[in-house]
């Protein structure tokens, strides 16, 4: 008999050949002498998709079972970066893929680089999101998450003469293999109208909704699978469509070109993702895009709900549903209306219902990042959802009364409304109140919820915000990043570190090894010769793989300070042009990162980090000794080679106002040594490598309150520190702006007059800690002895330990496996 594995399935080389060629042929329509790069890559993509098919119908179809409690993570951003890779390392196919491809002469890397990656998210929040639903398949937790499929996510960044220019993201024109559009299960959502009261059938007095506006959400399925199980997640995102029967409307009274408008404002919801990180714009479309998704999201599980066979007012038995910080807060007031005007429930009981559902993770401290609608805003698009906030609100400050007693400190500050002004919805008190647990993301940070913005709340509410620090997922942080490093594991401690990433622990010992650590120098290297040449080819710099390659890849934003940066790189370059013969170790400077379009300070700082890299990098007093590289276009792609080439993790922000960073774990993940401040998670990783190992510099958070209590002045820094003054003075005269002395002033003015992080206040600290990392690398057997402990300790920062525990103390939710027969 002939035994022929199924084409769809089958994992042999020989089979895996012949389903490439059949979808090269069947699928993309090409003989391979005519396939370009991209049809090869997509062959090749809807084969992987092929043999994730059974376990992922077989997961999405036990989900369904009445007994399968579900998380379902809501966020507006899931910034995921490319599948392909991930796919394959987690169904364990890499190889015979690899050798397939080899036979039919194509190379695996070279099709991997043909993805473009789904940027739907802006930055730390949404890459967190992305590590989550990693996870949460690996540990076989039954998952959705729901976002909204933009059809432009973030721009592409391209770099004219030292400026950030953005270039629209058109990440779907070559076609998307990794999603399934589901019209079947198309929902509508209302916008706008008002509201009404009637009675029911049974005699009771009901508020219905009469939206002015309705469109249409077309869920897109993307499959999340898990690392070596059969759990396959969903990431359901949605996009906005016309309702047909609005068009048709239009349509027969003659008006072709109004129905066709209507279709074309619908389908603005979902166009376009907001660029901006942590600076709240207050547009309505954004407004819209929230409630669209969260809504679209909520009858979504409602349907799930039902179709498992259960009433609603079990529904928060089913679902504990994520709102990852407040963008999909509207959901609360939502579920509240679904289950009240749709289904009939009473408000206590929905109130329960709705509360049991709901917990709430808090990303951001920055005043300028908290949501708040204005009422007329608000209420205009939806006001039935107004009046249930109202009704919320006025039942809760019931029961402050009755607490506090009428203190009317108290009733402001805990209000949903705020009054002070125009009276605006606060999101973040929404999603406290309608939630049944608040998480921060480190440990300073959730301290610092519970000392400031929730203050009033967590002394209500004792026990209800807790803490779980955040993590990144080790498969794509390390196994796809970082190859080399993931075999050197492998071969050490064997396989099984990636589901269990305290096991590295074990190799703490080798760290004294000379033998070993020579290997990890040279894996190190290598890398970093590789990040070498992507930087000569990408910007025409070169630089030195043996000199220290430190590091800062993040948003720009004025409170990560890469303005701090870049003074202590002009710092180096005074002292070496004062002094041609200083024994420095030869530094590359390597940023990336992109600024949102409409922060000028942020754009301008870019302009600073390649203007002081144009003096720097084409001084001959100079030399190889200092580089400084602005990388373009910095997103998930670009990280998985950066991570793992930097030797030194800038961390730097003012102590207080990066909630957790993430990227500090990937690097020191990678074994780059970390520059900081006691900011978010940077006090946890300092914890677990030691003092020894970090360098920690700066202000802490009760010190940099203390000082801005105080009457802050930044002049005084400028006047007492002769280095201090003379990089600055150097900045003003236009030393790096080719003698415009107008430039950078806007930068400067700001440093010298109001700086409010602390960069002067800083300044001398972080000059101190990098003159230690610098005395320090030049000892490069101590250095990897530091890199080793570093990497081998970051065991907790790996987003299953994160994701066990939101299972364990917020969603108590447990693993269900998946068979993988049928
Ligand atoms: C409201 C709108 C303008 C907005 C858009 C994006 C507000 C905030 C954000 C994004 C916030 C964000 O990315 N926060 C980051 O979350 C990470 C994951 O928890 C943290 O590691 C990081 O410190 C924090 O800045």
């Amino acid at each position: 008999t002939v035994d022929v594995e199924d084409d769809r399935t089958g994992i042999s080389v020989e089979t895996l050949r012949r389903a490439l060629a059949d979808h090269l042929f069947y699928i993309q329509g090409k003989w391979p002498e005519v396939a370009s790069k991209n049809d090869f890559y997509l062959a090749l993509a809807y084969m992987v998709r092929d043999r994730m098919m059974q376990r992922w119908l077989n997961s999405t179809r036990n989900y369904l079972r009445s007994e399968v409690r579900l998380v379902t993570y809501l966020s507006a951003e899931f910034l995921l970066g490319p599948h392909l890779g991930r796919n394959l390392l987690n169904l364990g196919i890499e190889e015979p893929v690899r050798q397939a491809l080899q036979e039919s002469g194509l190379d695996l890397n070279d099709l991997m680089a043909q993805e473009e990656e789904p940027g739907l998210g802006n930055g730390g929040l949404g890459r967190l999101a992305a590590c989550y639903m990693e996870s949460l398949s690996s540990l076989q937790i039954p998952a959705i998450g729901y976002g909204i499929r933009y059809e432009f996510g973030i721009f592409d960044q391209e770099i004219r003469d030292g400026w950030q220019v953005e270039i629209t993201d058109k990440w779907l024109q070559h076609g998307n293999p990794w999603e399934i559009a589901h019209p079947q299960e198309a929902v509508t959502v209302g916008f706008g109208g008002h509201t009404e009261g009637y009675t029911d059938s049974d005699g009771r007095f009901r508020k219905r909704w009469i939206p002015a506006k309705q469109v249409k959400g077309i869920p897109y399925d993307t499959p999340i699978p898990g690392y070596r199980v059969n759990t396959v997640n969903t990431l359901r995102l949605w996009k906005a469509e016309a309702v047909e029967s609005f068009d048709f409307q239009s349509f027969n009274v003659g008006n072709y070109y109004g129905a066709v408008n209507s279709k074309v404002t619908s389908e603005n919801i979902s166009k376009v993702l907001y660029p901006n990180d942590e600076q709240i714009e207050g547009k309505q479309l954004r407004l819209e895009q929230q409630f669209f998704f969260v809504s679209c999201a909520l009858q979504d599980m409602i349907r799930i709900h039902l179709t498992s066979g259960r009433q609603l007012d079990s529904f928060h038995e089913k679902f504990a549903a994520q709102l990852n910080d407040t963008h999909p807060a509207v959901g609360v007031a939502e579920l509240m209306r679904l289950l009240i005007d749709e289904h009939g429930i009473e408000w206590e009981t929905a109130w329960e219902v709705t509360q049991n559902t709901f917990a709430y993770t808090n990303h951001t401290l920055l005043p300028e990042a908290l949501e708040r609608w204005s009422l007329s805003l608000f209420g205009g698009l939806l006001p039935r959802h107004l009046e249930i906030v109202f009704e919320i609100n006025h039942r809760f400050m019931d029961q402050v009364r009755v607490q506090y007693l009428n203190d009317s400190a108290k009733l402001s500050s805990l209000s949903l409304i705020d009054e002070s002004g125009e009276r605006y919805v606060r999101m973040a008190n929404l999603a406290s109140l309608g939630s049944h647990a608040i998480n921060g993301v480190a440990e300073l940070h959730s301290e610092l919820v519970k000392q400031t913005i929730l203050k009033n709340f967590h002394e209500m509410f004792p026990g209800k915000i807790r803490n779980i620090t955040n993590g990144v997922t080790p498969r794509r942080w390390l196994a796809l990043a970082n190859p080399r490093l993931a075999a050197l594991y492998t071969e050490k401690v064997g396989d099984g570190w990636l589901q269990d990433m305290e096991k590295l622990r074990s190799l703490e010992g080798y760290a004294d090894d000379p033998g070993f650590r020579q290997h990890w120098r040279q894996i190190k290297r290598d890398i970093k010769q590789d990040l070498a040449t992507y930087i000569q080819t990408r910007t025409g710099i070169t630089v030195s793989p043996d000199s220290l390659f430190d590091v800062q890849v993040k948003r720009i934003h004025e409170y990560k300070r890469q303005h701090l940066n870049v003074l202590h790189i002009i710092t180096l370059y005074d002292r070496l042009r004062q002094n041609p013969n200083l024994d420095v170790a030869p530094r590359t400077f390597i940023f990336g990162g992109k600024a949102a379009p409409g922060y000028r300070m942020a754009k301008l700082m870019i302009k600073f980090i390649t203007a002081v890299g144009d003096v720097v990098n084409n001084d001959a007093a100079i030399g190889d000794r200092l580089k400084v590289v602005f990388l373009p276009d910095y997103n998930v792609t670009l990280g998985q080679r950066v991570y793992p080439a930097a030797d030194l993790s800038e961390q730097i922000s003012t102590a207080g106002k990066e909630a957790s960073g993430t990227g500090n774990m990937k690097f020191s993940m990678n074994g780059a040594l970390t520059i900081g401040t006691l900011d978010g998670a940077n006090v946890e990783i300092r914890e677990l490598v030691g003092d020894e190992n970090f360098f920690l510099f700066g202000l802490v958070t009760e010190e940099v309150m203390a000082l801005k209590a105080s009457g802050y002045n930044p002049w005084d820094y400028y006047h007492s520190n002769p280095q201090l003054k003379g990089v600055i003075d150097l900045v003003n005269c236009g030393y790096f702006a080719k003698g415009d002395s107008e430039l950078f002033k806007p930068l400067i003015d700001n440093l010298l007059h109001h700086d409010p992080y602390l960069l002067l206040a800083d300044y001398q600290s972080y000059i101190d800690a990098q003159d230690r990392a610098s005395t320090a690398y030049q000892d490069q057997e101590d250095w990897s002895r530091r890199s080793i402990i570093n990497a081998v300790r970051m065991g907790k920062f790996s987003s299953d330990r994160s994701i066990r525990e939101y299972c364990e103390q917020i969603w108590h939710v447990k693993p269900v496996q998946i068979e993988l027969k049928e």
